[in-house]
């Protein structure tokens, strides 16, 4: 970390540097985080931090603008090409901005949508009643299957008849299966509602062409881009070129202000990391090593939800072993194993308590860990998991944390 903030403010550098310690000891598993390169690192860091650039490329409100121009065509052109899209957005802020620009451009206040149920795996954004969504609009919600946990088409069709959605919202936070678009896309036309993929956790999956694609599909499709996709904290929306005038007046003037060029530099940073052959390989692993974390939970009595993963993430119902996600969560933390209690279908505890927990590979996949190191991730998991009140568990289970942060260093992944 650079120094100099030692000398100007001691109190900010000691909890960055704290921080930098946390990232390096710890086992990384929350499903929505990631590591950036260096290189991303860096242009987060650019002195863009400074600019002013209210508009678009070629069309700004300030001038001295030349040079973000140039960052922000470089991020629409590599996030179209990412996706095969024929229009794109880099500025929002965040994922919710992205939606909420997306709402704006087709729905008026008391309008109804459609999305997925946050308590099956959905997103605050897709109609909870403490979001801006589920405040300004009519939400109908839909949600999994009790008996296989995946999203309920039948239920989505029925649904869509019978309350004539102006628009449909699929994808979610908590999902670990393979989203059928298609057949989302017959829903949404047969009621003539626009449709909307928010793809913030597989995006990276969709990018290495291992998840099928919502581009062609779905009218608008949304996703941060510091999940899979492994790039600065934000957001972006993907659409057909047509409907690049209303989008880019939902997202400024409609919901933000100025766009972060330093996030934009380090968006477009990231993109190219995303174009390279390597990214494919990468996302193949966190795949493989979400799934191998999946069979050891399974193999050590845990209920998987829905069975297994298909993507990069695994909920785990950890009420089978007598305990909550939130103490599960705690008590992972305390041997420094990152992890968030999650609430799971027909979850009868409350979000603050609930029955599960979700993990994630992207990080650690980041880190250089691979087949082996998942298996030996979640078997420390399980060992402390059964043995709650054991101390002596707890310091082994410590032990094969520090084993394994100390064979895969982060020095490389530091400016
Ligand atoms: N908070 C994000 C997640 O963890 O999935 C979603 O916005």
């Amino acid at each position: 970390m650079n120094s100099f903030i030692e000398s100007q403010d001691t109190e900010v550098f000691e909890a960055l540097k704290k921080e930098d310690e946390r990232q390096e000891s710890s086992l990384e598993l929350i499903a929505s985080e990631n590591f950036v390169s260096r290189a991303v690192l860096e242009a987060y860091h650019s002195s863009l931090t400074n600019k002013y650039a209210e508009g678009y490329p070629g069309k700004r409100y300030y001038n001295g603008c030349e040079n973000a121009d140039t960052i922000e065509q470089l991020a629409i052109d590599r996030a179209k090409q990412m996706f095969g899209s024929t229009y794109a957005n880099v500025q929002p802020h965040s994922g919710a901005q992205a939606n909420m620009a997306v709402f704006l451009a087709c729905l008026n206040p008391g309008d109804t949508f459609m999305g997925m149920n946050l308590a099956h795996g959905g997103h605050l954004t897709h109609g909870s009643p403490v979001n801006f969504s589920g405040r300004t609009y009519k939400v109908v919600s839909y949600g999994v299957r009790q008996d296989n946990h995946r999203i309920d088409y039948e239920e989505v069709e029925k649904l869509a008849k019978a309350n004539k959605p102006k628009l449909i919202v699929v994808g979610g936070s908590a999902y670990p299966r393979i989203i059928d678009f298609n057949r989302f896309g017959e829903i949404a036309k047969s009621v003539d509602a626009k449709l909307l993929a928010d793809v913030a956790h597989i995006s990276g999956l969709i990018v290495a062409g291992l998840h099928p694609s919502p581009i062609g599909i779905c009218d608008f499709v949304t996703t941060t881009t510091h999940k899979t996709l492994r790039g600065p904290r934000g957001g972006i929306i993907l659409s057909q070129s047509e409907n690049e005038k209303i989008l880019n007046s939902r997202v400024f003037p409609g919901v933000q202000g100025g766009p972060l060029m330093h996030v934009i530099a380090a968006k477009a940073v990231a993109f190219k990391e995303a174009l390279q052959p390597s990214f494919k390989e990468y996302i193949a692993r966190v795949i493989e090593n979400a799934n191998t974390l999946s069979e050891v939970f399974l193999k050590r009595g845990y209920r998987v939800i829905s069975g297994g993963t298909d993507n990069h993430l695994v909920l785990v119902d950890v009420s089978v072993k007598g305990i909550t996600g939130l103490d599960a969560a705690n008590k992972l933390d305390e041997a420094h194993i990152t992890v968030n209690k999650n609430g799971i279908p027909f979850d009868e505890k409350p979000p603050a308590v609930t029955s599960g927990i979700r993990l994630g590979s992207p990080a650690l996949t980041t880190r250089g860990f691979g087949k082996l190191e998942f298996e030996r991730v979640g078997q420390l998991i399980c060992d402390l998991l059964d043995n709650l009140s054991d101390e002596s568990t707890k310091i082994k289970v410590k032990q094969g944390v520090k084993e394994l942060t100390d064979k895969y260093p982060m020095a490389h992944f530091k400016l």
